[in-house]
């Protein structure tokens, strides 16, 4: 037998390596723009699978009932400081009633007006709702930054900024789900608590999610960056995810370089029969391909239908 260029090898090592995931320590400027200029090649998985929302699903409809966003603070131990989130609550929104719960994250650059702002999610909520095609529900839109001073910085791919982005699990479930659940009318199981994310925070969702499974039954990963943990390390034991989750549910733009994050993880999950939704559209990494996929997976959050 011949033996194996070298130059083989190294290509073959480099392609057996899970895609992109970074560490926050690995993180930088240079590697981000690295993972963004992947070249993206699709396979027979990788397509749209729901037509486009109809015209004005994101714009506020005259006429009909609509939710409201509130400011929401909270006292954190992982910052040491009190800390902001905008929540929705839905139309009519009463005490008399519990609701279930959406955590919904933000990107690397964002905070917690990105959804509310450009991405317009409470107008997609709304209108969700008026038309009886979602279930009422609550969406806490948090800051995914656990530091003391948790603006966007100027250099948004430094190592400690990524880290904040994983430090934001214990913020999460240890401080904001308990605060949040002391003020409003939430339904507190599992199987009504979701967890989803655009980029960093589809990232941040899919690791929190599959990290937590005791705490969510549904996980929307939309566009996720490399913080995405390794596949293996995400569904350790394909056994439980399957009887645990309700929804899994991807997707990625077809111009967006980081789509091969999603890749590997699709690609995972079908090998290990996990069910799931895995949605490619034509947008890039921007606004249009997240307010499409919220508009999705909020359709079929909190209802009785099993997997993908
Ligand atoms: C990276 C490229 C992009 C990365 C994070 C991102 C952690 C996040 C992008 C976003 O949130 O829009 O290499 O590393």
């Amino acid at each position: 037998m011949k033996p194996i260029p070298i130059a083989m090898l190294v290509a073959m090592a480099a392609i057996s390596i899970s895609p992109g995931q970074d560490t926050p320590e690995q993180t930088s400027a240079e590697r981000a723009r690295a993972n963004f200029a992947r070249p993206i090649q699709l396979g027979p998985d990788d397509v749209k699978v729901f037509a486009d929302p109809p015209d004005g699903f994101n714009l506020p409809r005259p006429g009909i009932p609509s939710g409201r966003v509130e400011v929401f603070a909270y006292d954190s131990t992982v910052t040491g400081t009190r800390r902001e989130a905008n929540v929705y609550l839905p139309p009519g929104y009463s005490p008399d009633r519990r609701y279930p719960v959406l955590y919904l994250l933000h990107g690397i650059g964002g905070n917690q007006h990105e959804w509310t702002g450009y991405i317009k999610a409470p107008a997609i909520l709304d209108n969700l709702i008026a038309d009886g095609k979602a279930v009422p529900m609550i969406v806490v839109m948090p800051n995914g930054r656990a530091l003391p001073n948790d603006s966007p910085p100027a250099e948004i791919y430094a190592p400690g900024h990524a880290a904040a982005f994983a430090k934001f699990e214990r913020d999460l479930l240890d401080c904001l789900i308990p605060s949040i659940q002391r003020k409003y009318s939430v339904q507190e199981d599992r199987e009504h608590r979701a967890i989803a994310g655009l980029s960093m925070g589809g990232g941040q969702a899919l690791n929190l999610g599959f990290g937590n499974l005791d705490s969510f039954a549904w996980i929307g990963g939309f566009s996720p960056a490399p913080n995405t943990r390794p596949p293996a390390e995400l569904v350790k034991e394909p056994t439980t995810v399957r009887g645990k989750l309700k929804l899994l549910y991807l997707s990625c733009g077809h111009k967006d370089g980081l789509i091969n994050i999603s890749q590997g993880l699709q690609a995972f999950l079908k090998k290990s029969d996990v069910p799931h939704v895995w949605n490619v559209d034509d947008h890039g990494h921007d606004g249009a391909t997240w307010a499409s996929n919220l508009y999705q997976f909020a359709q079929k959050l909190f209802r009785s239908t099993e997997g993908g």
